[in-house]
């Protein structure tokens, strides 16, 4: 079956199903969607995704969008023992819970400060960085005293959380004074199946150059 990740080496989302995708050991085939050059705005790509976003994953007949959409999809499809998202009505809802956190809090606090910062992208800098940490603390809160996010092991709660906030840096919100979100982050990336997000080691024209500490 071909299975195939349009995404781009740079977005947190796309990382967020090529991390899932290897921490399930599927196998899969990575086609770049070149945000910078705008191929996310060409015919070809829209038919897949309307909205001109990546990630899309295409699995054999099934074309998603949006990365947790995604990852639900591949926990329920692929991992048979309903390790990564339980199925109990309650535990499920306690997982998804921060894939909505992601989507929403993380999102317009981490990564539009992170757009601005990386990419030049207009933002209020100021309302982002703060609901940015407003985010950060909860999470904080939560990983001083509790190893992962939910269920006392690694789930797609942890998943969905880890690519933008392993970027807090480039979003100017650096977590030294976050112990138990660091040690999360070291703990996550020491997962069998743990994939680095590419590094973004040189300059785009027109962007601000940041080295990825990734
Ligand atoms: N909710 C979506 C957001 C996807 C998204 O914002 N993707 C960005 C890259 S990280 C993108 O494609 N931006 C291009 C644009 O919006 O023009 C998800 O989780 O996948």
């Amino acid at each position: 079956m071909t299975r195939i990740l349009y995404g781009f080496p740079l977005s947190g989302n796309t990382h967020r199903v090529r991390l899932f995708l290897s921490l399930l050991g599927l196998d899969y085939r990575e086609q770049k969607v070149n945000l910078m050059i705008g191929e996310h705005r060409h015919p070809e790509f829209l038919a897949l995704n309307p909205l001109g976003q990546v990630p899309v994953l295409v699995d054999g007949e099934v074309v998603l969008r949006d990365s947790h959409a995604i990852v639900h999809y591949l926990a329920r499809t692929y991992d048979r023992a309903d390790v990564w998202l339980p199925r109990e009505p309650a535990a499920e809802a306690r997982v998804l819970q921060w894939l909505f956190m992601d989507a929403n809090e993380l999102h317009n606090g981490l990564g539009l400060a992170r757009n601005h910062l990386a990419f030049g992208v207009a933002c209020d800098l100021v309302g982002a960085q703060a609901r940015a940490r407003a985010a950060l603390r909860v999470l904080e809160q939560r990983l001083t005293g509790e190893r992962w996010l939910e269920s006392g092991r690694p789930t797609l709660a942890d998943v969905a959380c880890y690519p933008l906030v392993r970027l807090a840096d480039q979003a100017g919100l650096p977590l030294s004074e976050s112990p138990g979100i660091a040690a999360w982050l070291t703990r996550a990336e020491a997962l069998p199946g743990f994939v680095r997000m590419p590094a973004w080691t040189s300059a785009t024209p027109g962007q601000r150059q940041v080295t990825s500490a990734l």
